[in-house]
């Protein structure tokens, strides 16, 4: 079962909260306080917490594999090195933030099983193929590109743990950004078919990129909330005018064309605009039916059961390292 359609929500019903709590606790986010594991917090926040630090680990997670098929075939001993660096980053970046929903009280073996069951999304962009070199220069431009956009904010997140993992995370998420904007320019400065190749890669790679910033604000069910606890500072179709005003200069400079005949600097607001977004593309990869869902989840299931041995060795050897204590003790 693939579909990401159903998802990992906690559907028991949340208890009226104690008023005077709640509104202790909003005048801290008011103040710009950050609120820690131990504090008290409203069920609704923690719940919000946990869907998305999980939804955003599953997705560094996934987001390995369009990468990884290509570290055999980058074109230089460079390209595989920075490649492979990235890759490795976003393996840290799962397990920062697998970390910070610990501390929300839901255990990582919970959150895995949520992953690999189906119930548990992540970011609807790792369902797309990666079919030629190009779409690595592609994918760091724009898909870290609109990570950093969506990102940068969350290191001012209300919520300490998930806001500290960020500013790691965004300082590698910059270079991952960089090395692909690096990757575009030099096939772009390079032979006509390197040229094609790039615009390919951002043909394919554009309005999946658009709608990595989820719904647009009226059809976004959390972000009301999510706004006014601080979660969220920005609302999705502003983080994405964000993307579009710093994204179409940039391929402007490549020399790359956008594929949206709509496309249209608004003389009287300074903004890029973009024309309408294919939202029954986007449900159907939500609901498991994207290019590669099935793909994904099946390499991502078998990479768990190819390294079960590797964790019961290591459980049982913390196992006889604690006995070996406590016959010490
Ligand atoms: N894909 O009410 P809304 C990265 C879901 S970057 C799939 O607006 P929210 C990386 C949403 O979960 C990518 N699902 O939700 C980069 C909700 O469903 P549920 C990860 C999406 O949470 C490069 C429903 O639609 N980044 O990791 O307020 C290399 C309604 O949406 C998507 C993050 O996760 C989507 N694109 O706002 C490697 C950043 N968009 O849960 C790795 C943290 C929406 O009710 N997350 N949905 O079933 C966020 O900032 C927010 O969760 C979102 C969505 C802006 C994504």
């Amino acid at each position: 079962m693939y579909a990401q359609s159903l998802n990992a929500k906690d559907l028991t019903p949340v208890a009226a909260e104690d008023a005077t709590k709640l509104a202790v606790f909003q005048a801290r986010i008011d103040a710009e306080e950050k609120i820690e594991p131990n504090d008290w917090m409203p069920e609704q926040y923690r719940r919000t917490l946990i869907r998305q630090i999980s939804q955003h680990a599953h997705s560094e997670v996934i987001g390995m594999q369009p990468e990884g098929n290509w570290v055999t075939r980058a074109p230089t001993l460079k390209r595989k090195a920075q490649l492979i660096a990235k890759i490795q980053d976003e393996a840290g970046h799962g397990l920062y933030l697998y970390s910070a929903a610990e501390t929300l009280g839901v255990s990582r073996e919970e959150l895995y099983e949520q992953l690999l069951s189906g119930r548990a999304k992540y970011s609807s962009i790792f369902n797309y193929a990666t079919l030629n070199y190009a779409d690595m220069g592609a994918v760091g431009w724009l898909v870290d590109g609109a990570a950093i956009m969506n990102q940068i904010p969350l290191c001012r997140c209300s919520y300490g743990p998930y806001a500290r993992a960020m500013i790691l995370i965004c300082k590698e998420e910059s270079f991952h950004q960089r090395q692909g904007y690096d990757i575009m320019l030099a096939m772009c400065r390079g032979t006509p078919e390197q040229r094609a190749m790039a615009q390919d890669a951002l043909n394919r790679f554009w309005w999946p990129s658009l709608m990595m910033f989820g719904p647009h604000d009226s059809n976004s069910t959390h972000s009301e909330l999510s706004l006014r606890w601080k979660i969220k500072r920005f609302s999705n179709d502003g983080l994405r005018q964000k993307f579009l005003d710093a994204t179409v200069p940039q391929a402007h400079y490549l020399g790359l064309s956008i594929p949206d005949p709509d496309l249209r600097l608004n003389g009287a607001t300074g903004h890029w605009e973009h024309g309408p977004i294919d939202w029954d593309e986007f449900a159907r990869v939500l609901a498991g039916d994207g290019p590669c869902n099935r793909q994904r989840m099946k390499h991502r299931r078998q990479s768990e059961a190819d390294g079960s041995w590797v964790r019961e060795a290591a459980a049982d050897y913390a196992a006889k390292h604690r006995r070996a204590a406590e016959r010490a003790a």
